[in-house]
């Protein structure tokens, strides 16, 4: 159980530490996505540094990263057992910069150092021949949950929570995902769950508005709507949403201290014998609306004219279109949309001098 001494410190220096984190992982995904070569951009941007075929998802990417960041928190403060499974695992770039921020990605790849060559190679292997996968695949580090294929995200959840007592499994849930037949019935996996012998489940759903490029249902419904649907399923709706970063960072880190203490009253009251007989017990869910693209500055940030952070096109798959890197005077737009993400190169060297002591797995 949390004390509110460590919640009002949670909200100081630590959430500072956190956004440090959150944007270093940020630039990360951009340098993978966009980056040949340049990767801490000590010259000026040219053609030549970027990719001639972009492949990576940038939309579902900051906020994949922002829950990430948070988790770790929750584990270091709460020494937890908690796995995390990205469902928007199109969304690779985010699991694999924060495996190689953390360490995880070095220690089972030895040759992408934690440094700028290996942050090179990191940049350059990306959907690369001969190099990785687009999305979180089997050679992600601590991956169970292929992301090339939407809908099993929640299955696999509670598949990894069943019979481990200690497990917490947050799994992140893309709105676009959450149509698929797959996701849809797994919501009811909570009548299965047995909060003596099982771990526990915490789906976030995230609510960037878009499936690549495309409205999605759960956000465009009312609030209360989507709250009804959710309570029908027995989950508590916890929602975070904003586009100011510090603001959302308070919320998140509350509202995930909230839902762990409730997670352990349930299970203590089940496992002492004083808990209600019928499963499921009311857990958490937390509706993330977590605008597409979000550390791109609206307005200021365009690509041929059109606007970038939430909007369907920072929600794209390709978010620069190949003739930038064919005409040149549209070559700014990829300056201007790294240039708010290379505070995160700084922030990576912030962020790397600091020592995670515990980790999220992705999935
Ligand atoms: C079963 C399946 N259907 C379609 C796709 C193609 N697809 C890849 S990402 C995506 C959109 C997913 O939307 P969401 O989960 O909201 O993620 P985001 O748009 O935030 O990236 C789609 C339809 C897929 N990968 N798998």
């Amino acid at each position: 159980m949390i004390d509110d001494a460590f919640r009002a410190h949670t909200t100081g220096d630590d959430l500072a530490t956190l956004d440090r984190w959150w944007r270093a992982a940020n630039y990360l995904s951009v340098g993978q996505i966009y980056l040949l070569a340049n990767p801490i951009l000590t010259v000026p941007l040219t053609t030549d540094h970027v990719k001639p075929r972009l492949l990576g998802h940038w939309g579902t990417t900051p906020g994949l990263n922002f829950v990430y960041a948070h988790l770790n928190r929750l584990i270091r403060a709460r020494d937890l057992n908690m796995l995390y499974v990205a469902g928007p695992g199109h969304g690779g770039p985010a699991v694999v910069a924060n495996a190689w921020l953390e360490g995880t990605y070095t220690e089972t790849y030895p040759d992408v150092t934690l440094d700028v060559s290996g942050m090179q190679r990191l940049f350059h292997q990306f959907s690369f021949p001969g190099g990785i996968p687009s999305h979180a695949a089997p050679v992600t580090p601590g991956s169970i949950n292929e992301g090339g294929e939407l809908g099993y995200s929640l299955a696999h959840a509670y598949g990894a929570a069943f019979d481990n007592p200690d497990l917490i499994v947050a799994c992140v849930i893309g709105d676009g995902e959450a149509e698929t037949g797959a996701l849809a019935a797994s919501w009811h996996s909570n009548k299965f769950l047995d909060p003596v012998h099982d771990g526990a489940v915490l789906p976030i759903l995230h609510l960037n508005g878009y499936k690549i490029a495309n409205h999605t249902v759960l956000a465009r419904i009312p609030d209360d709507e989507l709250t009804k649907l959710l309570e029908g399923y027995v989950h508590t709706v916890y929602r975070v949403e904003g586009d100011d970063p510090a603001t959302m960072h308070r919320q998140m880190a509350t509202t995930l201290d909230t839902i762990c203490d409730h997670i352990a009253d349930i299970q203590t009251a089940a496992r002492n014998g004083t808990g209600s007989e019928r499963p499921p017990r009311r857990t958490g869910t937390v509706a993330a609306q977590l605008p597409p693209g979000r550390t791109v500055r609206p307005r200021r940030t365009t690509c041929n004219g059109h606007c970038r952070a939430g909007t369907s096109r920072a929600a794209a798959n390709e978010c620069q279109s190949p003739r930038q890197r064919r005409h040149p005077p549209h070559r700014p737009g990829t300056a201007r949309l790294a240039r708010p993400c290379s505070r995160g190169a700084r922030a990576w060297r912030d962020a790397h001098r600091t020592d995670p002591r515990s980790r999220t797995t992705a999935a």
